[in-house]
């Protein structure tokens, strides 16, 4: 056995037989050091066996009556007392819309380090992988990296060192109809003259699902909200679909008359997503395109890397991913476009528009962009207001 091992069997000798933290008499040490204690005058230790396998070390305690050579006690077990890093936060639930968790690292036991030996640290480096060990990247953390060092360590127990953990939404998967199972692992480097043979410190996630809000234009247009409030359009010019400054996200839809016809109509010809600095136009307002096509420019001249295109079905069918989660699939019919603006759960409370407030009322989602609730005589004046305020350029 080598002398780190020697030395924490020493600290638990110290310790009474109170050396498991996790066991739920812990709060009452001071009355089970008092049982202890009386229990002492009696009795006497006659065998005692310590074990360390691997991260756990167990007891074994033979007692005996102090006066007697003859009456012991069998066996007695304690449980088993982890030693090394851990999370204190063994199992977390993290919910995908962006919301913060945090994560407690500690350790159970002082570094092997000499006092002296200042340079003496762990370094632990975090991964997320889901059961099948793929590699989990929509998990972000305020710091990939934690560092403990010997000074984060007194008299046998170390400061917490906290991380920040938080799911956000990934963007080309259908939405889950179970939560889904992960492990964080965390790969440790031992730095010091001693010797520390725990590789990996675990704890185990649960991904619960988020549903997205969904909002529809189709047709001539008609629009349910991402609230479930349903109404027309009857107006021609540019329009604020949905606009969330907070998360820096716009998007602008041109209504015209319906390709093809020659009744008067309201189509939805082009619209415009602004992302972050990235933007994309889709275009058949101008009649450069032919019937049931569609002209996608980046007006800036390029877009990054967190915009990702799909196109199906002879490009009628396009689907717009960003990586913070948000897609707009977008349908070229031959009258015009027919849309679905998706907004993962992070968004939720956020942003306003024709799309409306994305609060779950849908009772409430006639509000001007000064946010005051729009009024009028009967339902279609009121539609009519609504739809004005969010008017941006008149055809
Ligand atoms: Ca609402």
């Amino acid at each position: 056995m080598d002398g780190y091992k020697e030395r924490l069997i020493e600290v638990v000798l110290a310790r009474s037989l109170l050396w498991d933290p996790q066991d739920p008499d812990y709060k009452d040490k001071d009355q089970k050091a008092q049982v202890w204690e009386n229990l002492f005058k009696m009795l006497t230790i006659k065998e005692l066996f310590i074990r360390i396998v691997h991260e756990m070390l167990e007891c074994t305690i033979v007692c005996g009556a102090r006066n007697s050579q003859d009456r012991h006690s069998l066996e007695m077990f304690s449980n088993s007392l982890f030693l090394g890093l851990q999370f204190k936060e063994s199992r977390l639930t993290l919910r995908e819309d962006g919301s913060v968790s945090k994560l407690s690292l500690s350790s159970t036991v002082p570094p092997p380090c000499p006092p002296a030996e200042i340079d003496c640290k762990w370094t632990v480096s975090l991964l997320v992988f889901d059961e099948t060990g793929i590699y989990l990247p929509r998990l972000r953390f305020s710091s990939c990296f934690l560092e403990l060092k010997a000074s984060d360590c007194i008299g046998g127990r170390c400061n917490e060192q906290i991380v920040d953990v938080s799911l956000f939404p990934e963007p080309q998967r259908h939405l889950l109809e179970e939560p889904r199972k992960a492990f964080l692992i965390g790969g440790i480097t031992y730095f010091g003259s001693g010797e520390w043979l725990q590789k990996t410190v675990e704890a185990k996630l649960t991904l619960e699902d988020v549903p997205y809000s969904q909002c529809h234009v189709y047709t001539d247009p008609h629009v349910i909200t991402l609230d479930g409030k349903v109404y027309n359009i009857y107006r021609r010019g540019t329009f604020a679909l949905y606009n969330d400054s907070a998360h820096n996200f716009q998007v602008h839809i041109r209504i015209s008359s319906c390709a093809g016809s020659t009744a008067d109509g309201f189509c939805v010809c082009g619209m415009v997503i602004r992302s972050a600095s990235d933007v994309i136009a889709l275009d058949n307002c101008h009649g450069r395109q032919t019937t049931g096509t569609v002209e996608v420019t980046y007006p800036l001249g390029y877009v990054s890397d967190d915009v990702k295109i799909y196109e199906r079905e002879q490009n009628r069918m396009l689907s717009i991913i960003f990586a913070n989660g948000r897609r707009v699939r977008v349908y070229v019919a031959d009258f015009g476009l027919s849309l679905t603006l998706f907004l993962p759960g992070l968004d939720q409370n956020s942003g306003a528009g024709l799309c409306g407030n994305n609060d779950k009322d849908p009772e409430n989602d006639f509000r001007t962009p000064a946010g005051s609730p729009v009024r009028g005589a009967n339902e279609i004046l009121r539609t009519l207001s609504f739809v004005e305020s969010w008017r941006r350029v008149v055809l």
